[in-house]
């Protein structure tokens, strides 16, 4: 296909606008085949930005510049044409001004390069969830990284040529290649210089000069979450930071569950895990995003929009995510800020081998006496999902899953129990508005400090956070709606000496047993100030050893610590003013006035 053919007026004027005023050399459009990842691929190894593994198959190593890491929260805009529009949790910039600035950033920005245009569905190109979106990048790690997130193709392309709405999204690395500069492995822009925009009037995103994940990959956090939250709100809808995963009992009964934690909080590790309970099934559909439309029947059907796992590296082991290690053995994997062994493997924190030797992902030489991490925190892989062993055969049926509930987490060291369930929609949208977690490595700066993350979407809102809540009011009216029941979980409450109080990872399906049963109404729970709680007995230990004051600590009401944090979702609340739902004040009061 050549972009001389379309007959698309506003397809083509887009392009057209972007191809002059950048300047690449060459245009070059994606078909999402094999032979043209390869040659990408190679051609990158060629040019020192990839290294070839020796092992998994078909794999690469890719090294980011050391400013360019991760998310920049602060680099990342929602341009409402009113700035109230972006709310008070958002960075808002005048979207006249802001393509002002972009005319001038983009002129010529792609000199010496070559504009690869990547057309591609989120979810399956024939599902009615589904929506499609085309790329236009100077980044060859873009397009490789895209081909694996997402599903590209020229049929995407025919079909919006055809009339489909699509999502325009416009990348450079903000490093062109004038005068006589040399390229570089990871071109990038200072980060004043970097700006990663969203235009939700227009559906259009527009990002400058990072390559790093969601900054570049646009297909995910820029469109799945911000525009298509949007989206959402608009059409009745939910587009959310959720995993998906199956749950199927020894009886053989199933069941979905969609889970909003922060990045870097366990979406990966659930929805992938290994339950440590006989007879007890987890398989994936999804490991970041969700999103979900009525059924006729009053449930809420939901599709996992991408193709692949863009996963934290560092942690991940064949005792934490024996799933995530057998995906990326399979080969066809992008590992970035990694380090790399003599063998020309891969490695990072808390990997299965104990190295002697590496070069870490700065390049430098490294042996474990040096003290320093050798992967970044937040490096890595890119992986497709149908390699993943316990991906669910349904996972990419057009028609969605329904979801019988929703759990909300994060990182909480105190107060926080181990499982909670809401008393109602009502109360479980509360504790979605009030979901707070100590900050991780996904986002540049702040690690540790707690914060308050409402359904995980605090850096993905693509609109007023005070509308959002509204919407999931509202979803909860929706007309013979069968809504999920709500949970709150924490895997991570620690000891005064800072252990783990409970072991995590496939031990999480002992929580998802209780889940199961409060859902087919054969779990006990029992009442409290904050929600419904396990029953003594009825959550399954068998097997475990906890001391009794750590399960104690884990399954109590800490009235104190609860009260404590009172003031601070009042001041959290406050942000909101007007746009908060009242619902939201009569829920703070009515928690309030139980806790006594
Ligand atoms: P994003 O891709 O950034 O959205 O992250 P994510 O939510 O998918 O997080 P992921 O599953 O990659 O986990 C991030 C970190 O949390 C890893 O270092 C894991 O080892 C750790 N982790 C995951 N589950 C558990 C758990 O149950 N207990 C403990 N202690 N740590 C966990
Ligand atoms: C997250 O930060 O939640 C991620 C990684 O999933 S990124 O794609 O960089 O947003
Ligand atoms: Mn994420």
């Amino acid at each position: 296909m050549d972009i001389k053919d379309l007959k698309n007026a506003d397809l083509k004027e887009w392009l057209q606008y972007w191809i002059d005023l950048a300047t690449p050399d060459q245009v070059v459009i994606c078909d999402g085949s094999q032979a043209q990842y390869n040659e990408i691929c190679n051609m990158m190894v060629a040019s020192g930005a990839f290294i070839k593994m020796k092992w998994p198959l078909n794999s690469y190593f890719a090294r980011s510049d050391k400013s360019d890491v991760a998310r920049v929260e602060e680099r990342t805009f929602i341009c409402a044409n009113k700035k109230e529009d972006a709310g008070p949790t958002n960075y808002w910039k005048d979207p006249a001004e802001m393509k002002a600035e972009f005319a001038e950033l983009f002129k010529g920005a792609m000199v010496g390069r070559t504009l690869y245009v990547i057309p591609f569905s989120m979810g399956h190109p024939d599902s009615p969830i589904a929506k499609y979106g085309i790329e236009l990048t100077d980044s060859p790690y873009v397009v490789v990284n895209m081909c694996i997130m997402t599903r590209v193709s020229t049929e995407i392309l025919k079909r919006v040529d055809d009339g489909r709405e699509f999502v325009k999204c416009v990348h450079s690395v903000g490093y062109p290649l004038d005068g006589d500069k040399a390229d570089i492995p990871w071109p990038s822009a200072p980060v004043e210089k970097k700006y990663i925009t969203h235009f939700p009037e227009t559906r259009e995103i527009i990002s400058y000069g990072s390559g790093y994940g969601g900054n570049a990959l646009l297909g995910k956090k820029c469109f799945a979450l911000r525009i298509a939250s949007v989206q959402a709100r608009d059409e009745g809808w939910m587009a959310e930071h959720m995993l998906i995963l199956k749950l199927t009992s020894p009886e053989g009964e199933v069941k979905y569950v969609a889970a909003a934690f922060p990045s870097a909080c366990g979406k990966t590790n659930l929805a992938m895990m290994e339950p440590t309970i006989p007879g007890w099934k987890v398989e994936t559909i999804g490991d970041d995003i969700a999103w979900m439309k009525f059924g006729e029947d009053g449930q809420l059907y939901a599709i996992n929009p991408e193709a692949g796992f863009f996963g934290v590296a560092p942690g991940t082991s064949m005792k934490s995510n024996p799933n995530a290690m057998r995906t990326i053995n399979r080969g066809n994997t992008i590992f970035t800020n990694c380090a790399m062994t003599p063998e020309g493997g891969v490695w990072w924190e808390d990997h299965d081998s104990k190295p002697e030797f590496l070069v870490d992902w700065t390049r430098r030489p490294w042996t474990p006496a040096k003290g320093t991490k050798a992967a970044h925190p937040n490096a890595r892989f890119t992986t497709p999902a149908a390699q993943c062993p316990v991906i669910a055969p349904e996972w990419e049926a057009p028609e969605g899953v329904p979801i019988s509930a929703f759990l909300f987490g994060g990182r909480r060291r105190t107060v926080v129990p181990l499982v909670n369930e809401a008393m109602n929609w009502e109360h479980g949208v509360f504790m979605g508005a009030t979901m707070a977690s100590e900050m991780t490595a996904a986002a540049l700066g702040g690690a540790g400090q707690l914060r308050f993350d409402p359904f995980a979407m605090l850096p993905f809102c693509g609109y007023h956070m005070g509308d959002y809540f509204k919407h999931w009011l509202n979803i909860g009216k929706h007309k013979g709606a069968k809504l999920p029941k709500i949970f709150y979980v924490n895997w991570f409450r620690r000891g005064e000496d800072g252990h783990f109080l409970w072991p995590g990872f496939g031990d999480n399906s002992r929580v998802l047993k209780w889940i199961f049963g409060r859902c087919n109404g054969t779990a006990k729970a029992k009442a409290t100030a904050i929600g419904n709680l396990p029953e003594a007995g009825s959550l399954d230990l068998n097997g475990l050893n906890i001391p009794e004051a750590d399960l104690k600590a884990l399954l109590e009401v800490d009235c104190k610590g609860w009260k404590d944090v009172l003031p601070q979702i009042e001041a959290h609340f406050e942000k909101f003013g007007a746009k908060l739902p009242a619902e939201m004040n009569k829920q703070l009061a009515d928690l309030k006035a139980r806790l006594g």
